[in-house]
This record gives structure tokens, C-alpha cells and sequence, in this order.
């Protein structure tokens, strides 16, 4: 579809446990841009060197680890208009949010998915650019701007919780998502895992069947080349950061991956690759007689802390 109406996952609220460590996590070793900081309410907000808008991560400090919000950006102000009575109309209150409550953002609305996770809409947010400008920017930004993992952008999440066809049915018809992979129980047919786009990449955000709504599985960011997985794989190794699971690539979806853990037990992702998805793509199924070749597809091997492990 042409890109209009939602864009992207254009902002992530992150609870992490202690401020200092996730800044030495996401930051230092990451290579997370820090772009403000507000210390009285113990927030930090991030960008990947390639993206346009002020921030895409806020991770914030509490009592518990877990997803705050996810906040998808939409192509402008008619949109969210629009999309407004639609949301309604699917069941779910809408609550609105003022410009400058969320800085450097417009207004939003926010409501709660059917799986329990607070989501938001929102279409404008100042945008810093990636230094490299828009007449003439070259490719390669100044050194020391690509640091640690080489990340590019935030481009995922995948979110746990019940009622997920119900989420499915919201992003297909409400946000005009398609349904680009499924996991499926063998014998009852019931969805395991959906996975969702709004673009040409195989998903913008997944959903995996947990019986506690609003549970978090990861966040995930692009990186240019599975050269760089491996690079990211050998400072995660440097730095004792623990691995969930070492670089592989999935069979859904077909990322090279490496899953690994921020010191508070969210599970963060780096991954590169994926096919290219069109409207017309249909959508891929798997079921658990395949659960090795869909998670991980270079050894076959399912993870149980892959569908049980979330914050
Ligand atoms: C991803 C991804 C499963 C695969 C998950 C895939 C649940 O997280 O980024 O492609 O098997
Ligand atoms: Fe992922």
C-alpha cells in the first residue's frame, strides 16, 4: 500500500529498573543517541542515528520492568481525525493527549489493545534529522555518530498477551495492517503468534499469545547487514550482556537475529534483512509441528524461553 495513514512504530516507552544502567546498556553500548534527558521524572529519550524525528525510544525508571507504551506514527493530522471514530467504532475508548504533554510530540490518542498494551497514535514530532542534512547529505555521517551496535532504527516490537486475533482484527481492519505470517496451533488451528505490517517490511509489530495482558517480548532494531549482527554479537559478548539466543535467523519473517537481554530483563533484538512485502503478498503460515524451522531456522531448534520469557 502506498504509505499513508500509519506509518510506523515511531516511539517505544521502555520501564526499566535502574536509569544509570539502561543509559550504559542503550547508550554506550548499544550507540543509542541521547537526545534529552528529564532526571526529575527519571526519563531518557533516545534516537538511532537514521531517523528523522526527535526521539523513537523513552525509557523510563520504575518499579517494574516492561512496556510502557508503544506510539505509532501516522502520516498527518487528518489521519488521526479520521482514524478516531474508527477506533471507536472497533470498541475501544479513546482518550486524547494535548501537544507538548509528550515533548517535542503533537497531540495523540491513546487507548488500550485488546492484549492489554497501552498504545497511542500520534503524527507530528519535531524532527532533528540524521546529520547528514537534506541538499547533497552524502552516506556516511561524521565519524563517532554510527557508534556500538550500528543500529539504524528502531523497527519492531513484538507484544504479549491474550485476545490477539482480536488485535489482529484491529490492525487489519482499523489501521489497514496486513497479516503478513501466523503461527498456529497444529491441532486447534488457534493463532500463537501474528505478525502485522504497514509497510514493505515483513511486520511493524507482532503480537504472541500470552495468558497476562500488556507483557513485553522484545523491541527490535534494524541494522544494516548481517555483518553487523555479528559485530553486534561480538560486543555483546565483550560487554557479558546475556544472550537469550546467538545470531540466527528466523524462519518468520527471515531476519538474522541475535536476541539479548537489558539489564533490567527486557528483551531487545538487533536484527538485519527480511523480505519485501506488497499488499499482494499473501500471508505465510506456520504451526508448531515447524515451531524450529519458524523461530530459528539455521539450527531448528525452538527456544521455550522464547514464548515464555517476558517482562
Ligand atoms: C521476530 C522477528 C517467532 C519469530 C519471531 C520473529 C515468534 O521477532 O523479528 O522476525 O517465531
Ligand atoms: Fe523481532
Amino acid at each position: 500500500m502506498a504509505l499513508r495513514g500509519v506509518l510506523r512504530l515511531g516511539e517505544i516507552g521502555i520501564r526499566v529498573l535502574d536509569l544509570d544502567l539502561a543509559r550504559t546498556h542503550y547508550v554506550d553500548r548499544m550507540g543509542l543517541i541521547e537526545v534529552m534527558c528529564d532526571e526529575k521524572e527519571r526519563k531518557i529519550y533516545c534516537k538511532a542515528w537514521d531517523e528523522h524525528d526527535h526521539h523513537s525510544v523513552v525509557l523510563r525508571e520504575a518499579d517494574e520492568a516492561g512496556l510502557d507504551y508503544v506510539a505509532f506514527k501516522v502520516y498527518d493530522d487528518q489521519t488521526l481525525t479520521d482514524l478516531e471514530p474508527k477506533v471507536e467504532a472497533f470498541g475501544l475508548e479513546v482518550a486524547h493527549i494535548d501537544a507538548g504533554v509528550y515533548p517535542k510530540s503533537g497531540r495523540r490518542l491513546e487507548f488500550i489493545l485488546p492484549s492489554g498494551h497501552r498504545m497511542q497514535l500520534f503524527a507530528e514530532k519535531e524532527q532533528i534529522g540524521n546529520t547528514l542534512g537534506t541538499r547533497n547529505p552524502g552516506v556516511m555521517p561524521d565519524e563517532g555518530v554510527i557508534r556500538g551496535f550500528r543500529i539504524n532504527r528502531l523497527d519492531h516490537c513484538l507484544l504479549g498477551g491474550p485476545n490477539i486475533d482480536e488485535c489482529g482484527r484491529l490492525f487489519k481492519e482499523v489501521f489497514d495492517f496486513d497479516l503478513s505470517e501466523r503461527i498456529e496451533d497444529e491441532e486447534s488451528r488457534e493463532s500463537l503468534a501474528l505478525f502485522l505490517t504497514c509497510s514493505t517490511k515483513p511486520h511493524d509489530v507482532a503480537f504472541v499469545i500470552q495468558p497476562e495482558p500488556g507483557r513485553f517480548h522484545h523491541v527490535s532494531f534494524l541494522l544494516e547487514s548481517a555483518t553487523d549482527v555479528i559485530h553486534a554479537a561480538d560486543l555483546i559478548g565483550k560487554y557479558r550482556i546475556p544472550v537469550d539466543v546467538g545470531p540466527n535467523r528466523h524462519g518468520v519473517t527471515r531476519g538474522n537475529t541475535i536476541y539479548y537481554f537489558d539489564p533490567s530483563g527486557n528483551r531487545n533484538e538487533v536484527f538485519s534483512g527480511g523480505y519485501v512485502h506488497y499488499p499482494d503478498t499473501p500471508t505465510l503460515t506456520w504451526d508448531t509441528s515447524q515451531m524450529g524451522p519458524a523461530q530459528f531456522s539455521q539450527d531448528n531448534v525452538p527456544r521455550e524461553s522464547f514464548l515464555t520469557v517476558v517482562t
